[in-house]
């Protein structure tokens, strides 16, 4: 330490000791009270960031530093030594976004991104897309061209223009180009109301021009935004509550649509549904909302969907949507509920609140709209459940054909595979044995694209939010092993299982070697079927041919993994028995496996889960559409 302080610049020693002071008391707020650091402080804008991010508790950072960013790096670096924030580097930039969005989203902590210029900031721009799809807060900070302008700054986009990566980000979230130092309270604001807004939060890129990092600046500590709090809102009238409980009253079927928004309100969801008797479906991101064996429980339903979830959309009279934004794959573009005459829509988001027609609109936090809807109804027989009997029982009865018609490939023994030359797993009787084994262990399981995504969403069963993370927002390949990163950085771990496949694989093979480097603890279990078999799939459902959606070379996963020293890397076998094997044996790992399952791809329909719904894509365009036109909400 002291050889170090010894070689470092006056600037430098001058961060230390601020740094330090705040240590000393515990924290920047701590600091501040008990009158040991100033509010007032003379410090560059780099510095001034770290601590303005630090008082919105932001003390994580996923970084891959290049010119565009080593003056904040610098005062990263020191404040990282002094052990107020920690910095995670990586290897690449759509890895580490996705690292971050799943400390967000999983862990619930808000870290930031850190990248240089130009082709890195674009790389972590591609990977935000999961963080804005899936309504995650993360702080995205790249560095930028000098705002003098006295050239190119080699990186920047090649135009004679203005603010064009400021430009660009603002398109995907919010963005502030930190063109000034005393914009940062600004900045800040406009970013703590992004990353962490109540129902619709998503990525907020702070871009940090290459001569205004180290520029000094005065900087009221006292005035820099917290991190924002928002009371729960909710309808203040009673006109649109009697309007909702009067449809209720009238209609006997009646689907409650669960989407990504009701994830954690599962105790006020389950009790609306058994209050009013409606089956509840659910959406890729939200199973768990209501226990899977709960009888109003439908599972998922949309263009993958289930037997019996695709059955509740179709046949409801009323929808009563909770937290969803009616995503092509959760609504069957359009056309997933053909009967159904009015929507009560509940949901923060006004926007989102108004997608379909005929709606009641009870707009605010779902927790406190549903219990303000109970106690509008009131003790009357307006929600006999009793009424709505006849509907529930056939509801359960899809329900029990949809648990046969899954334990028929669960139990199915290996298909005979053309790649593998030999029989191997179904994908679902394979991703099912993971799923129970990730039960077992309490681990969280994240899925990536592809088959492995839609048959994973098919085939879980989980009874309460936070169990599954499916990035099906934007479906990002390479999304699930990336996140194992985050339990690497959280301040509460928990072991994570990312279902990958091959192609979703070797799009972020990154995290062997961060995983390692930062202590991440979880395993990777990739469903080798040698293709994309998602895209094939659909080819072929579309245009009976698919084209270009698989190579010929075959991959030794192991081989691949174990090459990193630090990961255990298992072959998965070819049987049921030969899985949960390796899966213990990855698990015994205190760190980072990769278990390699050959899994089955073709035509034999016990190797899929099939589709249930319609999706306006390909050659379904015309008929989606013009069904579409024929929907009453
Ligand atoms: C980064 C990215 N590129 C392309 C796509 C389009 N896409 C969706 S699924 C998929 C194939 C996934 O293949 P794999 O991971 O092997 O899973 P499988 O379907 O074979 O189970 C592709 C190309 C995507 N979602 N993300
Ligand atoms: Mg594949």
């Amino acid at each position: 330490m002291l050889d170090r302080e010894r070689s470092e610049t006056a600037l430098s020693g001058l961060i230390r000791k601020r740094a330090r002071l705040i240590a000393a008391a515990g924290g920047l707020n701590r600091a501040l009270e008990n009158g040991s650091l100033p509010a007032i402080l003379e410090v560059s804008l780099s510095e001034a960031l770290v601590l303005g991010l630090l008082k919105q508790g932001v003390r994580k950072y996923f970084a891959i530093f290049g010119h565009g960013s080593t003056d904040l790096g610098e005062a990263m670096r020191v404040y990282e030594e002094e052990g107020l924030i920690r910095a995670i580097n990586c290897r690449n930039e759509v890895e580490m976004a996705h690292a971050a969005t799943a400390l967000a989203w999983a862990f619930g902590e808000t870290p930031a991104v850190v990248t240089s210029i130009g082709p890195g900031a674009l790389q972590a721009m591609a990977g935000s897309l999961a963080a804005a799809s899936n309504g995650v807060g993360v702080y995205h900070i790249y560095g930028d061209e000098t705002t003098r302008g006295e050239g190119y700054n080699m990186q920047q986009i090649p135009k004679r223009e203005q603010g064009l990566f400021g430009r660009m980000t603002a398109l995907m979230g919010q963005s502030y180009v930190l063109h000034t130092p005393g914009a940062l309270r600004d900045a800040l604001r406009r970013g703590t109301a992004c990353v962490h807004h109540p129902y619709k939060a998503g990525p907020f890129y702070l871009l940090l021009p290459l001569n205004t990092q180290p520029e000094i600046t005065e900087v009221n500590l006292a005035t820099l935004p917290e991190r924002q709090r928002i009371p729960a809102m909710m309808p203040a009238g009673g006109e649109a509550l009697d309007e909702a409980v009067s449809l209720i009253t009238n209609y006997d079927r009646i689907a409650i649509k669960a989407g990504g928004g009701a994830r954690g309100a599962d105790a006020s969801v389950r009790e609306l549904a058994e209050r009013i008797g409606a089956a509840v479906v659910l959406s890729p991101g939200s199973t768990g909302v209501l226990p899977d064996a709960h009888p109003q429980n439908m599972h998922v339903g949309g263009s993958k969907g289930s037997i019996s979830g695709n059955y509740a959309m179709e046949n409801a009279e009323l929808l009563i949507a909770i937290g969803t934004r009616g995503v092509c794959q959760a609504d069957c573009s359009g056309v997933g509920y053909p009967q159904a005459k009015a929507v009560i829509n509940i949901n923060g988001d006004l926007a989102d609140l108004m997608h379909y027609a005929n709606t009641v609109a009870l707009p605010g936090d779902i927790p406190a709209v549903i219990g303000r809807l109970a106690q509008r109804a009131g003790r009357s027989n307006a929600f006999d459940p009793a009424r709505k009997a006849a509907w529930l029982s056939a509801c359960a009865e899809k329900k029990q054909a949809w648990q046969a018609f899954k334990a028929a490939r669960f139990n199915a023994a290996p298909l005979h595979d053309e790649s593998w030359g030999k029989p191997v797993l179904g994908q679902p009787t394979a991703i099912k044995i993971v799923a129970d084994f990730a039960k077992a262990i309490d681990a969280a399981k994240f899925f990536d694209a592809g088959d492995v995504q839609a048959n994973g969403f098919q085939i879980v069963e989980d009874d309460r939010t936070g169990d599954t993370y499916t990035e099906s927002g934007a479906s990002y390949m390479g999304f699930a092993a990336s996140a194992l990163l985050a339990s690497a950085a959280a301040d509460t771990p928990r072991y994570g299982i990312a279902f990958s496949g091959d192609g979703s694989f070797m799009m972020n093979p990154q995290i062997l070697i961060d995983g390692v480097e930062h202590g991440a603890r979880g395993m990777i279990v990739l469903f080798d079927n040698r293709r994309m078999a998602a895209i094939a799939g659909l080819q072929m459902a579309q245009y009976q041919a698919a084209f270009r959606t698989g190579d010929s070379v075959a991959v030794d996963y192991v081989q691949l993994a174990s090459a990193v020293r630090g990961v255990k890397a298992v072959w998965g076998g070819t049987t049921a028995g030969e899985l949960r094997e390796a899966l213990n044996a990855a698990r015994a790992h205190d760190g980072l496996s990769l278990v390699h399952v050959p899994v089955y791809a073709g035509d034999n329909p016990l190797g899929g889960m099939g589709a249930y719904g319609a999706w306006n894509v390909g050659n379904w365009v015309e008929d989606v559409q013009a069904r579409y036109l024929r929907q009453s909400i």
